[in-house]
């Protein structure tokens, strides 16, 4: 069970942030709105939201997810892949160090963004792209199995629209994995049971699940549709702003 979340609102100059989205420039006023329905969401799921100062100096730094990755077993700091993200960590760890005393971090040559990390109850998907590397992703792997977790790397770069992992791919619990087309077919993926995201709604396998919920971006009915069906009590929540930064739900909060 997760209790708590860290969250960051975005900044005024949220839309100096880094994107590959041809989306076109997102409202600042309706990004506000759309975290704040987020935070709430997360409420309604039973977490303490802890919110952190905006941070005009990183643009990114609504995207919390990317700088750390939080296990029940122990903690461990991101080394951003994008240049312009590296000083996030800083507060993060100050943020973290109320809760964990001791934390691990990723040291370079080796770069990772939580947003490339996917657990899967006792294994972790670690996805090289992009921001990832393999030295980062190895380094993980380590810590990872100090803490009795497994783990598989899987390559992204090169899958069209794919930032990080989580962009097409996200754990429902019960051994079950939300995925896209593109990556339906790894052997990875051999012990799940796949839900399979509907083409022409990929943004919409970002979803999150907390607790007894599942969060997931509005306005792509076909894979809400599934997911009801699996038995799963969706939340959906406008994302419209954040998607014109790349961005998608896991990525607003460190949850834990
Ligand atoms: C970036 O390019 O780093 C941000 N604009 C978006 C990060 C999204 N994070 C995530 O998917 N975990």
């Amino acid at each position: 069970m997760f209790t708590k979340a860290i969250v960051r609102p975005p900044a005024p100059n949220f839309s100096k942030g880094l994107t590959t989205a041809d989306l076109g420039a997102p409202n600042y006023e309706r990004a506000r709105a759309q975290h704040e329905a987020y935070c709430a969401a997360l409420e309604h799921c039973g977490l303490i939201v802890v919110g952190l100062e905006t941070d005009p100096a990183y643009p990114d730094s609504t995207f919390v997810e990317d700088t750390a990755v939080l296990t029940p077993r122990g903690v461990i700091l991101t080394q951003p892949g994008a240049p312009s993200r590296a000083g996030e960590v800083a507060s993060i760890r100050d943020a973290l160090s109320e809760f964990y005393p001791s934390m691990s971090a990723i040291e370079r040559p080796g770069t990772l963004d939580g947003g490339d990390i996917c657990a899967a109850g006792e294994h972790f998907f670690i996805g090289i792209s992009e921001r990832t590397n393999e030295a980062g992703g190895r380094q993980l792997a380590e810590m990872l199995a100090s803490f009795n977790y497994t783990s598989s790397f899987m390559d992204i770069r090169g899958i069209d629209g794919i930032l990080h992992l989580k962009s097409g791919l996200a754990y429902l619990g019960d051994r079950r994995l939300a995925v896209i087309d593109a990556m339906a077919g790894r052997k990875e993926f051999a012990d799940f049971d796949l839900v399979r995201v509907n083409v022409g709604e990929e943004y919409a396998a970002n979803c999150v699940l907390v607790n007894d919920r599942v969060l997931v971006a509005s306005g792509y009915p076909g894979f809400e549709t599934k997911l009801r069906e699996l038995g799963c009590q969706t939340i959906a929540l406008d994302m419209t702003e954040f998607q014109k930064m790349d961005g998608g739900l896991s990525c607003l909060s460190l949850r834990f």
